[in-house]
């Protein structure tokens, strides 16, 4: 006998989506939500279905993506950002909070956040993943995000 096998699809149709974006680097973070809306609408996403709220950093990211999970509106969220290295520790608590941040809330409400925050040494490494053509990390945050939202559908039916 074949054991029961589940798989998200990436089929965004019927699926509400927020995506939240922080403004800080904006340079690469609107290049990642470009990649994000390209790839929902490519898979089916209606437009008035996704909403996108921008924060000033991904320090905010937590406390805004936790008010939206409580409207309980959204199949998934899509978190975008960039935090770039400097001279200071300051990356490491920013990136650090956004990831942990981000993390429990996806944990603790069983709607899947996904995290599309590049936290890269340099500029050029952040660039090359924000690239529009390939390696758009927003992308894969993105079509994550459609996956999870399935999946979850599929597991709590
Ligand atoms: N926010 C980022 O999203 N990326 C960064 O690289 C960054 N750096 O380097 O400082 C950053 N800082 C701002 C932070 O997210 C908050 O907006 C700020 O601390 C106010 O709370």
């Amino acid at each position: 006998m074949e054991h029961k096998t589940y798989e998200g699809h990436l089929d965004a149709s019927g699926l509400k989506l927020a995506i939240v974006v922080a403004r800080f680097n904006s340079f690469i973070t609107e290049r990642l939500l470009s990649g994000a809306l390209d790839a929902l609408r490519r898979s089916g996403a209606k437009t008035e279905d996704i909403e996108v709220v921008r924060v000033p950093g991904a320090w905010e990211m937590p406390v805004v993506t936790g008010a939206l999970l409580e409207k309980k509106r959204f199949d998934g969220i899509i978190c975008l950002g960039c935090v770039i290295r400097g001279e200071t520790a300051h990356f490491d608590y920013v990136a650090g909070e956004a990831a942990k941040g981000l993390g429990q809330l996806a944990a603790q409400s069983g709607v899947p956040v996904t995290f599309g925050v590049l936290t890269t040494n340099t500029v050029d490494q952040a660039m090359d993943r924000a690239d529009a053509k390939s390696g758009n990390k927003g992308v894969d945050a993105a079509m994550t995000a459609v996956e999870m939202a399935n999946l979850m559908k599929m597991l709590q039916a």
